[in-house]
């Protein structure tokens, strides 16, 4: 039953994102061939997923094509903070998905522009989305969240105090500016893409709040998560870097992890046909054991 929600999902999200980047110009097919490159390239879809698994937890809705154009602007989006977190002047990652990073196979100028190119996309898409039976209404919205929870005070925001914030700024209060961080640099996506799947459900007030309050609990584990996966790759280990497993050590980092996680079960334990959700949300945790 997940295994199949799962495959559903997947195929609408990777044949929908395929058509969304289909616009090559033969000035410049290296263009949309990095954008291509860097989206297609075999990522989890978390983000996606959870739009269309939320849309359709709140509609019953078992075809949840409506939610498609949401969750396609998350992946662009997604993809695109991925590519400009691999540049030589952030993480400097020569790899990306076990393949190599965007500019280590384009060059850094494209790669740049391949980011660029799919951050304002994503918009575009959203726009469109009455092509998909969406309101206006609906769409600014989303587009407002997106935006909000993308930019200046959220992932980007994230990034900039991840690398500018000093060592010093850190020592004096880590464990916040840790929250801070995971908050806006991954929970933050994550948010957009719950409540942008609320949005296409047209979801009550009331819904979205308990469904953010889900992706904010989750967005916090799925950090840690994270953060205890890398701490397993010794390549990705920095010595700057501020992570769960450096101030709070792995037993207590996977421990705060089963804490997040439990905390975001319970927020959607009341809503029917939860399954789907309850069983991706506790697969994470899998992935750390
Ligand atoms: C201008 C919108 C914009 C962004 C640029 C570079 C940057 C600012 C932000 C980077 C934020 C970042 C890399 C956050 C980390 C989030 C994270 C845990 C990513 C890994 O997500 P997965 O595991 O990746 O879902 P896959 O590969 O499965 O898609």
């Amino acid at each position: 039953m997940f295994e199949a929600k799962l495959k559903k999902y997947l195929q609408l999200i990777e044949t929908n994102l395929k058509q969304f980047l289909s616009n090559s110009n033969e000035l410049c097919p290296n263009f949309s061939n990095s954008m291509a490159y860097s989206t297609l390239n075999g990522g989890k879809r978390l983000r996606p997923v959870l739009t269309l698994a939320i849309y359709e937890l709140l509609t019953k809705n078992q075809n949840p094509v409506a939610a498609i154009p949401f969750a396609c602007a998350l992946e662009f989006i997604h993809s695109g903070s991925l590519i400009h977190d691999d540049l030589p002047c952030m993480d400097n990652s020569s790899f990306r998905r076990d393949k190599p990073s965007c500019h280590a196979k384009f060059g850094e100028t494209m790669a740049v522009l391949a980011g660029d190119g799919l951050f304002l996309s994503a918009f575009k898409i959203l726009t469109e989305a009455n092509k998909f039976n969406l309101k206006n209404k609906q769409i600014v919205k989303a587009c407002a969240f997106l935006s909000e929870m993308a930019g200046m005070k959220g992932m980007v925001l994230g990034q900039a105090i991840d690398m500018f914030t000093t060592q010093q700024l850190y020592n004096n209060k880590r464990e916040n500016t840790l929250k801070i961080l995971a908050m806006l640099k991954t929970a933050s996506l994550i948010r957009a893409a719950c409540v942008l799947g609320c949005l296409a459900a047209d979801a009550t007030e009331q819904t979205t709040k308990q469904i953010d309050s889900y992706a904010i609990h989750f967005g916090l584990a799925f950090q840690i998560c994270d953060d205890i996966l890398d701490c397993e790759n010794e390549a990705e280990l920095e010595e700057n870097k501020l992570t769960y497993v450096k101030i709070f050590g792995l037993k207590q980092a996977v421990e705060q992890a089963k804490i997040q996680t439990e905390i975001a079960l319970n927020a959607i334990e009341n809503f029917e046909n939860n399954q789907f959700l309850i069983h991706l949300t506790k697969l994470m945790l899998k992935r750390i054991k």
